[in-house]
């Protein structure tokens, strides 16, 4: 503990960010944390997809608030991959092309920006044209990355 708290002082002072790795105690944590973050995102997705798609009314004040909780947490899923947490329902894969991986993450999070101030917007038109890209930047780091 103690040598690990120097680590992690003498890297902050480097001005270094910590592993992400760091953050948690365990590996099932991260897994754990990944999982949540991940729980969370699809119930608000889903959310806007059932406006989007036509299987809820739309609701502007919904979608506005679903669609910043899921900008928000759409940044959380990533600081829970680091080294030695392989796990859950990751592919190994994510360890071996961490620059795929992370040009895939980070496209979703561009999506998911979009995606919230579509929501935002009051526009139904604008959040159905929104939707389509957000889901599928979901599914193409899925096709890559997630056992199912
Ligand atoms: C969801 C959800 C996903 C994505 C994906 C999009 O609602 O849980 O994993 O959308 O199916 O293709």
């Amino acid at each position: 503990m103690k040598k690990a708290c120097a680590w992690a002082l003498a890297a902050l002072v480097a001005g270094m960010a910590l592993p992400a790795s760091a953050q948690f105690a365990k590996a099932e944590d991260a897994v754990k944390y990944r999982q949540g973050a991940f729980t969370v995102l699809a119930q608000h997705f889903g959310r806007l997809g059932a406006m989007a798609n036509g299987k809820a009314p739309f609701d502007a004040k919904a979608a506005q608030e679903n669609g910043e909780v899921l900008a928000l947490v759409a940044k959380l899923p990533w600081a829970a991959f680091g080294a030695g947490t392989e796990g859950g329902k990751a592919k190994p894969e994510i360890w071996k092309e961490q620059a795929k991986f992370n040009e895939l993450s980070e496209k979703m999070q561009a999506e998911t920006v979009k995606l919230a101030a579509a929501a935002k917007s009051g526009n139904l038109d604008q959040l159905k044209a929104a939707f389509g890209p957000a889901a599928a930047s979901c599914k193409n780091c899925h096709d890559s990355f997630r056992n199912r």
